[in-house]
């Protein structure tokens, strides 16, 4: 009786460690690398919303998008005072200081599948890309 209240308890140590260890390593993971992201982009009314945080660089630095679809960036700042706030797109001609909070709304219009738009800093440290596809 008492051998197998110890076994049934030691399954559950282990099923329980190896619950949290998995899901202690995948959000790890997640965390470090957002390189490509295809969820930070959102469609309402007919126009997509492409997230992006700028401060200390931009994330994510790769952005995918739909083409043929009017597209907006939203640029989220959150105590924003390095460069990256300093924001050229080349492409439509903008330049503009974003604030060091909140959201700045970017209209880059509609794109073509094979499009890119790319956001660089003042000076051109950091940057981004949109792709278009
Ligand atoms: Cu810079």
């Amino acid at each position: 009786m008492s051998k197998n209240i110890s076994i049934i308890l030691a399954v559950i140590i282990i099923v329980g460690t190896g619950y949290f260890v998995l899901g202690g390593s995948s959000s790890n993971t997640n965390g470090n690398q957002i390189v490509v992201s295809e969820n930070n982009n959102e469609i309402k009314d007919g126009v997509q919303y492409v997230n992006i945080t700028a401060r200390g660089g931009y994330t994510p630095r790769t952005s995918i998008a739909k083409a043929g679809i009017p597209t907006k960036l939203v640029m989220k700042t959150n105590g924003t005072y390095d460069c990256s706030a300093a924001l050229a797109i080349r492409s439509i001609g903008y330049r503009q200081m974003l604030p060091p909070n909140g959201e700045t709304i970017i209209d880059v219009g509609t794109l073509k599948a094979g499009d890119v738009i790319q956001g660089v800093c003042a000076m051109g440290m950091y940057s981004f890309v949109v792709k278009f596809g």
